[in-house]
């Protein structure tokens, strides 16, 4: 019998900086309730789903940077999205900003949450690849200040056993990265679940700008088809403060194929019937790990952070073949 996931992908369209928690949480209520009619069971809420991508500014006093992030979750502003997916009976993935404080240390995260159908938070995961830059850069149309208002995520990328199957989640950046989709599939992963705030203008590298919506689509479909996996993507998008981010929410397959997508730049669900063993034939054939993968040589991928010239990548690599450290 098929094991189906039926899940939806609650795009949400711009979010104003004066634009309160109650506003937003209302619009996603109203997802849910969309959701709901639709068959879903598990919904999947973008990046920084509570307010407006505040790293696109240089934030200078820190009441106002701190009023961008949540110190508790669950708390007064977003109980009510958690009472009313307990009351349908849905399960979700909300992005946020965290702050945490250790006695008179703040750390600040760009957090997600997998919330089961009872409102109980069972997997979190916290935003590993940063994008962006640290110090004020005034030549760039807008900033993106990932590097300075988060530190890296301190929880790795887990999966979970959650709605009937194995669960990761994962953050707009590291959907472009092969080690996030790899990490979760070496552990199984059935379903990635994503948000993202992507802005179709990057000051860096003007001239892709047009391949911004491709380069999306590309990172999630390679992601699914070489992990066996489906992949559920979402964006917040279009002119949020200025600055138009793009939308291309979608479904994908572990056959790579997207099988939903949404059409608008606005408050827009989308939703499928996964069938979660639809990656079996793919990890137990071409993608089959224990089988094919070769280990000890990808010394590299973990020796060095940085590109090394060939002479340095062929001496870690003959390195860490000769510890022969690879399990399994
Ligand atoms: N929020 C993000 O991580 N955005 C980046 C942009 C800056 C390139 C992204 O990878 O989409």
């Amino acid at each position: 019998m098929a094991r189906i996931l039926n899940v939806a992908a609650a795009q949400m369209g711009p979010i104003a900086k004066d634009d309160t928690r109650p506003q937003v949480v209302e619009r996603l209520i109203a997802h849910l309730r969309e959701a709901k009619r639709r068959g879903a069971e598990l919904v999947v809420f973008p990046e920084l789903t509570l307010t407006t991508f505040f790293p696109r500014w240089w934030i200078e006093e820190e009441a106002a940077l701190d009023s961008y992030y949540e110190t508790e979750m669950p708390g007064p502003q977003t109980q009510p999205l958690f009472e009313e997916a307990k009351r349908l009976g849905l399960g979700f993935c909300l992005g946020y900003a965290e702050l945490l404080r250790e006695g008179a240390r703040k750390r600040r995260f760009n957090t997600a949450i997998l919330v089961d159908a009872e409102g109980k938070t069972i997997g979190k995961y916290r935003k590993i690849h940063l994008p962006g830059h640290a110090e004020h850069e005034p030549w760039r149309a807008f900033q993106h200040l990932e590097k300075r208002y988060f530190e890296t995520g301190d929880l790795g990328f887990r999966v979970f056993d959650a709605f009937g199957g194995l669960i990761g989640m994962c953050i707009c950046n590291d959907r472009r990265w092969p080690e996030t989709y790899r990490v979760m599939g070496l552990q199984g992963v059935e379903m990635v679940v994503l948000g993202y705030n992507t802005p179709v203008h990057n000051p860096p590298t003007p001239e892709q700008d047009g391949l911004s919506w491709r380069h999306n689509t590309l990172s999630l479909q390679a992601g699914a088809y070489q992990n066996g996996t489906w992949v559920v993507g979402v964006a917040k998008a279009g002119n949020e403060e200025g600055v138009p981010m793009i939308g291309g929410t979608q479904i994908v397959a572990p056959s790579g194929e997207t099988v939903a997508s949404a059409v608008t730049e606005g408050d827009e669900l989308i939703a499928a019937s996964c069938d979660l063993d639809m990656g079996r034939p793919y990890k137990d054939h071409i993608f089959n790990f224990a089988r094919h993968r070769e280990p000890d040589h990808y010394g590299l991928i973990t020796a060095t952070k940085g590109a090394v010239t060939p002479a340095q990548g062929e001496a870690i690599e003959a390195a860490a073949r000769k510890t022969g450290k690879a399990v399994g």
